[in-house]
């Protein structure tokens, strides 16, 4: 079994290419000429495809424009260290030359070759980890493989466990002694496979290559590091080792219609997001049958790569975010000495960050020029906070993200409390707040990413203590989001929030609301995490705060709503000035 510093070279890598590549890249979302909905690599399962009829497709699979090198180059390119490539997805067809199912590209599809050998040469010679991705549960192809509802309108255990014994186990062995040493295998969609089966497969990997992680999708909490939804971004930080599988366009594999694709500098958005959170990103390319990267992802993934070339010092080996709440203004990494700062929009000349404890000795800017910045830094004995004042170039040294990086004495030390920061918002993040759990009911806690699940009594409450170093007018907005699956209904309770402190303006509280009904998804960059999931953010207020000093916000649920199935999930609350 991989000891822990055998996830070594992956938490260095902070980012790879996953390659969506398989027979579903000829249909391209188009079955009979019709477009099928969802994404392109499920078009058998979407459109009830019989066996027979879609294994026809390999006859049409011939991607004579591959090239290893290229794309394997692309990855390099674009500071990507590892490469996850499908050798069977769900559809049941091995990308390899595999010696136990005939469905296989060398010898079903007139290209007869083995793309794996080049990928994995191509690998080795670049530097470049080569790791596979393995459907393991579903198999639509098989009898015994979970999913084909329609061939095989009946799964038995005994099948299932023949499927693993039969298929499953022999193509894991073939692809870990075929192609040299291999990162990692990444399962996927552990649905009805048992703790034991699960134990299993990971014990096949380590036999066969001690060093090879198994990717947490392998089921029931046995993989060497754990794996967050699609496209999921944590609201919070988290706890161990964790990587985001995500799109550039919606879609996994090839789609001629989804042309739906983030900008770069969304992309890059997500890239320090997580890594400001300690996750990896695994950004998916989905190639055309013929064996072509779309033009769109290349172009996208060469300005990554001309970003990381400048900016990758801020990424790889980077360790999260010191502070236990994000910034409006972007995000924040570091390594020993260095403080690391991301900056979605680049501040008007002056740059103030509270909290920061640690000397700096220096401040540069990373890009297209290196730029000395000058620092200051002070003690405000009366509101007890460090204060520390960047006097930025106005010329912004990157069009994307650009970077300033700090020298600091030692490791980083930062006020753990709440404060309230430059922009004289506050933020309260569910992770931080005080839970107080009514005794007998289900208790509210925190998801894998940093949600507070489970709110679903109206005698529970949560509340949050912080520092205001700036009084005034005030607007209150929560955050509130909807579980991943089933996406169900993020808003539509009314919340009572208290303000309790030193001066607080006596008719502005407590302040009641029903959250707003409106669903977004991909609109709001500075909340990242709602890229993909839907999420509410509803203004509540105002409250007038009238001087400094430490007061506490109080949320209650008085009404569940009748939509929220799920009570109430809360990201976060932030108090945003008002004027
Ligand atoms: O069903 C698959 C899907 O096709 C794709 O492979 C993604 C990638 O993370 N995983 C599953 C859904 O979560």
């Amino acid at each position: 079994m991989p000891k822990k510093d055998h996830l070594g070279w992956w938490r260095e890598a902070r980012f790879g290419m996953f390659i969506h590549w398989g027979l579903y890249a000829v249909p391209a979302g188009v079955w009979k000429g019709k477009q099928i909905p969802g994404i392109g690599e499920w078009i058998m399962f979407r459109d009830r495809i019989p066996v027979e009829e879609y294994g026809k497709l390999a006859k049409k699979f011939n991607p004579v424009k591959f090239n290893a090198r290229e794309w394997v180059s692309l990855a390099k390119r674009a500071g990507m260290k590892y490469i996850v490539i499908t050798s069977k997805h769900h559809d049941g067809f091995a990308m390899y030359d595999s010696a136990s199912s005939d469905f296989n590209i060398k010898k079903a599809t007139p290209y007869k070759k083995d793309p794996i050998k080049d990928l994995a040469k191509a690998c080795a010679a670049a530097g470049v980890k080569l790791c596979f991705y393995y459907s393991q549960d579903q198999d639509w192809h098989e009898q015994g493989g979970r999913g084909n509802t329609w061939d095989f309108p009946e799964l038995t255990k005994k099948a299932f466990a023949d499927y693993l014994e039969n298929k499953v186990k022999p193509q894991l062995t073939e692809i870990l002694t075929k192609y040299g040493p291999i990162g990692l295998i990444w399962f996927d969609t552990p649905g009805i496979i048992s703790r034991k089966q699960s134990l299993e497969l990971k014990q096949l990997v380590h036999s066969l290559q001690p060093d090879c992680l198994v990717s947490g999708r392998v089921g029931h909490g046995v993989g060497d590091y754990g794996s967050m939804g699609d496209n999921m971004i944590p609201a919070g930080p988290v706890n161990g080792d964790w990587e985001t599988p995500a799109t550039m366009n919606d879609t996994w594999g090839f789609k001629k219609h989804d042309t739906n694709w983030k900008s770069v500098k969304d992309l890059l958005v997500l890239l320090v997001d997580l890594a400001s959170k300690g996750v990896n990103y695994l950004l998916n390319v989905g190639p055309t049958a013929q064996g072509v990267i779309p033009q769109a992802s290349v172009g996208r993934l060469n300005q990554i790569g001309e970003w990381m070339k400048k900016h990758g010092e801020a990424i790889y080996g980077s360790k999260p975010n010191p502070f236990p709440f994000e910034f409006p203004w972007g995000r924040i990494t570091h390594n020993s000495g260095k403080v690391y700062l991301l900056f979605y929009e680049w501040p008007k000349k002056e740059f103030v960050l509270k909290g920061l404890k640690s000397t700096v000795t220096k401040a540069q800017t990373l890009g297209d020029f290196k730029h000395n910045v000058e620092v200051s830094q002070v003690y405000d004995k009366a509101l007890k906070e460090n204060v520390l004042t960047l006097k930025l170039p106005a010329k912004k040294p990157d069009k994307l993200i650009p970077v300033v990086v700090l020298e600091i004495d030692g490791d980083v030390k930062v006020d753990k409390s709440i404060q309230q920061q430059a922009d004289e918002s506050i933020q309260l993040p569910a992770h931080l707040a005080k839970l107080d759990n009514a005794a007998g009911g289900t208790p509210m806690k925190l998801d894998r990413s940093s949600i507070l699940v489970g709110w679903t009594n109206k005698k529970n409450s949560v509340r949050w203590n912080f520092n205001v170093s700036a009084p005034g007018k005030f607007r209150i907005e929560t955050s509130t989001a909807a579980v991943a699956r089933p996406r169900i209904w993020a808003g539509g309770q009314t919340v009572e929030l208290s303000l309790n402190g030193p001066a607080v303006k006596s008719a502005a509280g407590p302040t009641v609301k029903t959250l707003n009904k409106k669903i977004r998804r991909d609109e709001n960059l500075d909340t990242a995490r709602t890229k993909h999931l839907p999420e509410v953010i509803s203004k509540i207020g105002p409250v007038v705060i009238k001087s400094p000093g430490m007061y506490t916000l109080e949320m209650k649920v008085l009404d569940f709503g009748k939509k929220a199935q799920n009570g109430l999930q809360l990201s976060f609350v932030r108090l945003v000035r008002a004027q």
